[in-house]
């Protein structure tokens, strides 16, 4: 309620935002979450929660009246729709270079994603965080972040045998043949529920193309996890629906933080200020650097250093399908939770997927997301004309990536004897070089914040998410998210409080 005093308060309820929350009441600290996206914990008319990708509806996408689906297109036929305008679960933010995709709601982009928990390889650490002790991300901080998600392997003798993952299997042998590394990579879902589904023993939610747009069931993610236990504590309240918009000193020490209200339409229904002693900002790379880059230049933060807004990466995201032959067909079941690669990082800077296409019908399609080492970094700047944050990331800036992932894919087919998709994502279009699933920086760690996420010149003001990450994790990202965020709070706690 408004007026309301709070020893800590956490801005967006994703990986950065659990990790704070759970271990400062872990600590004895009262926190309070602000989550500007919804609950996820009613039903909707149909008895289900989330929407599914095949059949997307209101519940899709973060206030728009129409979708705007990763894959835009199929057979180079435009598959989105109209829908409500509603506070749904998927933001296609546009910049003007780049549209970038985050989860809206409690659990942030867990609701959302793959689940896919990949640690980077320790010989890469030093360029994903140069300034973070890796022995102690190793022996500690890694294993306790993926041992509270609760990752793990697909069984492999199941992957071999199961039509769900044909797919994969379809992956490798294109992989092997072409003299690349496949590897497996764990994932947050529960792999004995996905046999299950299989089984027919229980209702589908990764066979029956959940993923996007919310898992019903199966998947691990943050309110079943860290966010679960964050509220068995008893002192971790949330508010979803809420958003923050300001955060300033007060005169009374703390800060004073404005939140505005949503309606389920993006009506704003009531502006409400709260007190609160320390306020970690996990609003996401993109959230975070929006809010501090508007608050240093409105003069509410005029305090914060030039690095503020600096260093944003894309993870160096590009997609691409190839056109396999009639022999090689890779089902019409396929399980939406990718879990296996091709990792040709250290010889040509790209790190593949092998993605499904969940489109219940067979595609003879494989297709990929490619996490590539784009060099290219990006700023968010204040726009007073327009009173928005821009981000000057370029389309073209996206080549390199292009580049570093024909290293895979011009070598298979080329072994294969195939050539690329070009129906999905336009019409002729090979790759999907408009989007980013893996913002990243904006707010780098010991360069915007101290060794800690602490921002100089503001005691009790603290960034705890993606957004310090400058630009890059040579893998998918959240695990080194919520590990860095495990290592800083630590460091917070045992200082700080
Ligand atoms: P995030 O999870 O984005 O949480 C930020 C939260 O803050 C959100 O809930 C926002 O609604 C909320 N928020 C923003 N602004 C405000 C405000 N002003 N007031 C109140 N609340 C606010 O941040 N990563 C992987 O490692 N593996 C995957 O398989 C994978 N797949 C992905 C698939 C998709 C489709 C997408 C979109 C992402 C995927 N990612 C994956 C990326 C991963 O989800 C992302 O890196 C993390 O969610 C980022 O965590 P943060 O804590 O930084």
């Amino acid at each position: 309620p408004d007026g309301t005093h709070v020893p800590a308060l956490v801005v967006g309820t994703g990986y950065g935002g659990a990790v704070a929350a759970l271990r400062l009441a872990q600590a004895g600290v009262d926190v309070h979450m602000v989550e500007m996206g919804m609950a996820w914990d009613t039903p909707g008319p149909d008895g289900k929660i989330f929407c599914t990708t095949t059949q997307p509806d209101h519940r899709s996408t973060w206030l728009r009246t129409r979708t705007k689906q990763p894959l835009s297109n199929f057979l180079g036929f435009p598959i989105d729709r109209d829908i409500p305008r509603y506070t749904g679960i998927l933001d296609a933010e546009d910049f003007a270079g780049i549209t970038v995709y985050q989860g809206r709601g409690v659990g942030g982009g867990s609701l959302v994603n793959g689940g896919i928990a990949v640690t980077p390889k320790r010989e890469n650490f030093a360029t994903v965080l140069p300034s973070v002790n890796p022995d102690e991300m190793y022996a500690t901080y890694y294993p306790r972040a993926n041992a509270t998600l609760g990752s793990g392997l697909i069984d492999p003798a199941w992957f071999e045998t199961t039509a769900c993952y044909q797919y994969g299997r379809v992956g490798r042998k294109h992989a092997q043949r072409s003299n690349f590394p496949f590897v497996f990579v764990p994932d947050v879902y529960d792999w004995d529920y996905m046999e299950a589904e299989a089984a027919g023993t229980v209702p589908r939610s990764a066979l029956a193309g959940e993923l996007l747009y919310g898992n019903n069931h199966g998947k691990k993610s943050l309110p079943k996890t860290y966010l679960a236990q964050a509220r068995a504590t008893g002192r971790v309240a949330v508010s979803a629906l809420h958003r923050v918009t300001s955060v300033a000193p007060a005169g009374s020490g703390g800060y004073a933080v404005v939140i505005e209200q949503l309606a389920t339409d993006g009506a704003v229904t009531a502006t409400k200020t709260v007190t609160a002693d320390r306020v970690f900002f996990a609003a996401g790379s993109v959230g975070t650097s929006k809010l501090l880059v508007r608050l240093k230049a409105t003069g509410v933060l005029p305090a914060l250093n030039d690095e503020v807004g600096q260093g944003w990466g894309d993870n160096g995201n590009v997609m691409c399908g190839r056109a396999n032959h009639l022999w090689d067909p890779t089902g019409s079941l396929q399980s939406t939770v990718p879990c296996c690669g091709i990792d040709n990082w250290s010889a040509g800077g790209a790190f593949a997927e092998v993605a499904p296409l969940p489109t219940g019908i067979e595609t003879w399609a494989s297709f990929y997301l490619s996490i590539t080492r784009n060099p290219n970094r990006a700023r968010f700047t204040w726009n007073a004309a327009t009173g928005k944050v821009d981000l000057n990331w370029q389309t073209a800036w996206k080549q390199p990536s292009i580049t570093m992932a024909k290293t895979i894919f011009d070598k298979i087919n080329a072994k294969e004897g195939t050539i690329y998709r070009t129906d999905l994502f336009g019409v002729y279009k090979i790759w999907g070089d408009h989007l980013t699933y893996h913002p990243l920086g904006g707010v780098v760690l010991n360069r915007a914040t101290d060794n800690y996420g602490r921002l100089p010149g503001y005691p009790g003001l603290y960034v705890i998410d993606g957004a310090l990450i400058p630009g890059n994790t040579t893998v998918n990202p959240f695990v080194t998210i919520t590990a860095l965020a495990e290592r800083n709070i630590d460091h917070i706690i045992a200082t700080d409080l």
